[in-house]
């Protein structure tokens, strides 16, 4: 069993597709085991994308993703990680292939609708950061 970290972004929130997105990981077989509403503040952002802090995008992607609610959830399942990652889609829209989350939500970045962790580690950290120790 593992676990990942999935969000719904401000603007996946606002368009009202938090069921439709959560839908599609438990359509898998991948189980929802904590779901929260928040809001990201500047230093978990800051945090969250610091692999991206030397971007020209950095500054707009800090901001789009405090911009609004997001719908935040942790899902659990055999290779969880990489079937989400599947679900989600690549990064651009316009690479991400139809199916996908972002295939079928998104044109253009930095919106593409959904946040998963990359990696075992990131989940762990992910959820730390944003549902705390438990
Ligand atoms: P990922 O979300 O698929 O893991 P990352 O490379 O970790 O992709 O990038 C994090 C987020 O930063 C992306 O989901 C997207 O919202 C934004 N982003 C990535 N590359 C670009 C870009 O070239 N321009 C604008 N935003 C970008
Ligand atoms: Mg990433």
């Amino acid at each position: 069993m593992e676990r990942t970290f999935v969000m719904v972004k401000p603007e996946g929130v606002a368009r009202g597709l938090i069921g439709e997105v959560l839908a599609r990981f438990e359509r898998k077989g991948l189980k929802i085991t904590r779901l929260a509403m928040g809001r990201v503040t500047t230093e978990q952002a800051e945090e969250h994308y610091a692999h991206l802090r030397e971007k020209p995008f950095f500054g707009e992607l800090v901001e789009y993703i405090t911009s609004g609610p997001v719908a935040m959830a942790v899902v659990e399942g055999p290779d969880a990680v990489r079937h989400v990652r599947n679900l989600v889609g690549a990064t651009n829209p316009l690479e991400a292939a139809p199916g996908t989350i972002r295939g079928d939500f998104a044109v253009e970045l930095p919106y593409n609708i959904v946040h998963a962790s990359d990696s075992p580690e990131s989940a762990a950290a992910e959820i730390e950061r944003f549902f705390g120790r438990s």
